[in-house]
């Protein structure tokens, strides 16, 4: 067996945002960045001699090559197996769901989630830890630390595994075993859903179409909607995932989803309609020509959860962060159960949901899930939802109308604007911090500011604490305007408005969410002089 050590040089931009490290694949090209990267996080992680991995990633470009890398890396830093997806791929729900179901050491999983991929595309990585969630800030951290001051790394000289069949393989002294990503998912599906409720529904005549967006999701969402569930052959379109998505951007939105928006806005829609996005983790849902937007289905999901086999015995308690609207809040007032605010990052939801005190947890960012993994999970909702409407017999726009009506409607929009300049977008977030102190009390028409502040939070199970999440407009109606710079874009700065209004009254729920948002949306722009500090009139994606 023989094990290199290679010298190196650190890179200065290792530091893993949102969610892991996410670059260009051009950057992650660059002879030792992804060894680097690797390698800190091995230092970072103090993985036992002879400790199991798992190894996976959403088969963008630059996939199977990363797998190999890292499978040589493993085998030379003393993991004794890796447990790796067939073909190097692996949903992230299913990565979660395969390194608790084998109580692994954790997982490194490969993706830049909904970002474009190709060889102009995206590439990303990050590890989760023993309980399948992604590491918390205090081990990303460390692992930053570590990419400052790499010196070497330590690199297994052998040719590549094979791992296109489900075959087990030795690796120096570590075992490669591939396995088959879709089948212990599927059962765990099967575990939590009434498949045969389901199954019913598809039979009378209810249709479905699932968007894979070209990405993981496909033969997970085949085997499961199609095969297991009964649904007409083609219920599942762009199945067959593609190293570059077809040259789609797999974010499952309005804007980017647009096959599936046409078929669900078209004569002759279907029942219920669904995608998901490059890894698998994000969901949209919609109806008959009608939208859900993520916030309301977290809440529709707590409303309904007893319905459902899974959750039958009720709700310990619910989180989302803080951008995500407060539809969930009444729903957990209404349950008598805690609800949690935390800042924009699913790492964060770990904590809550490894101490028992959250069942379900969500974001607008198209992100829903539960305990059932420490990760968000796309066709985990898509079932939630279809086991719900088979019990409730009702279309999706009926549910979610009956929701408002006893709850409230909580309007709801996001506007991203992508690739600014990243001084013009710190510099629209410092103006807005200059002016907390003009801003709380200021009146604009029927809405007027309470309180203003960044947004900071204290995990209540391990005490620590994340400072400047997010800037808070908040009005003493309840509205607010949420500011905040993305952890996940790969060029420039991406800055999110997030604008929320609650609105009790039932004749007004019929409204479009920009016109019962416009005033907001002024008041936004005003306050923030976004227009004027980026240049830029438009946001690139109104969500
Ligand atoms: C990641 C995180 C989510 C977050 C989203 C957007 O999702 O896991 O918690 O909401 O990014 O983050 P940002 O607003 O910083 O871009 P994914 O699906 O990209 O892994």
């Amino acid at each position: 067996m023989n094990i290199r050590t290679v010298s190196t040089q650190p890179f200065s931009d290792q530091k893993p945002g949102t969610s892991g490290l996410r670059k260009k694949v051009t950057t992650f090209q660059q002879a030792h960045y992804l060894e680097n990267f690797v390698q800190s996080i091995f230092d970072s992680v103090n993985a036992p001699q002879g400790a199991t991995l798992v190894l996976g990633g959403d088969g963008r470009f630059y996939n199977r090559e990363a797998i190999q890398v890292i499978l040589k890396m493993a085998a030379a830093n003393g993991f004794g197996k890796v447990l790796v997806g067939r073909g190097g791929i692996l949903s992230t729900p299913a990565a979660s769901c395969v390194i608790r179901q084998y109580q692994t050491f954790g997982g490194i999983i490969l993706s830049a989630s909904h970002n474009p991929g190709g060889p102009d595309g995206d590439f990303g990585i990050k590890f989760n830890g023993c309980n399948g969630g992604p590491a918390t800030e205090s081990v990303t951290e460390a692992i930053f630390a570590k990419s400052k001051a790499i010196s070497s790394y330590r690199m297994l000289d052998a040719a590549d595994v094979p791992l296109d069949l489900l075959s087990e393989t030795t690796l120096g002294n570590m075992k490669v075993k591939v396995i088959n990503p879709v089948s212990d998912y599927a059962d765990l599906m099967e575990s939590l859903f009434d498949f045969g409720a389901i199954r019913s529904l598809l039979q009378g005549g209810f249709k479905i179409r699932f968007d894979a967006m070209h990405a993981v999701n496909g033969p997970y969402a085949k085997e499961i909607l199609e095969r297991r569930l009964g649904a007409p052959s083609g219920s599942v379109m762009n199945a067959v995932p593609l190293e570059d998505f077809g040259g789609g951007h797999p974010d499952p939105n309005l804007t980017y989803a647009h096959d599936l928006v046409e078929i669900m806005y078209g004569t002759d829609a279907p029942d219920f309609g669904a995608a998901s996005d490059g890894d698998g983790d994000r969901n949209m849902i919609l109806g008959k020509r009608f939208f859900v937007t993520p916030s309301d289905s977290l809440a529709l999901l707590a409303a309904n959860a007893t319905l459902v086999r899974g959750y039958a015995k009720g709700l310990a308690g619910v989180a989302r962060s803080m951008p995500t609207s407060a539809a969930v809040d009444r729903v957990a007032q209404a349950l008598d159960i805690p609800c949690f605010e935390t800042p924009t990052g699913w790492k964060f939801f770990g904590n809550l949901m490894d101490a028992g005190k959250v069942t379900l947890c969500g974001e607008e960012s198209f992100g829903t899930g539960s305990s059932h993994v420490r990760e968000k999970d796309g066709l985990w909702a898509v079932l939630f939802w279809l086991n719900i409407l088979a019990v409730r017999k009702q279309s999706v726009e009926t549910i979610t109308r009956e929701h408002w009506a006893r709850f409230g409607r909580n309007f709801y929009s996001r506007y991203d604007y992508e690739g600014l300049p990243t001084e013009a977008a710190n510099g629209v977030m410092r103006h807005l911090r200059d002016s907390f102190g003009t801003l709380a009390g200021t009146a604009f028409g029927r809405y007027s500011i309470q309180a203003c502040d960044d947004f900071s939070y204290t995990d209540p199970v391990d005490g620590s604490i994340s400072n400047g999440q997010g800037i808070r407009i908040l009005f003493s109606d309840g509205s607010r305007i949420v500011f905040r710079l993305s952890g996940t874009g790969t060029e420039g700065a991406t800055l999110r408005v997030y604008l929320e209004a609650f609105e009790s009254a039932v004749s007004r729920h019929h409204l479009d969410a920009q016109e019962a948002l416009k005033d907001l949306i002024r008041i936004a722009l005003h306050i923030s002089e976004l227009q004027t500090r980026t240049g830029r009139e438009q946001p690139t994606v109104i969500t």
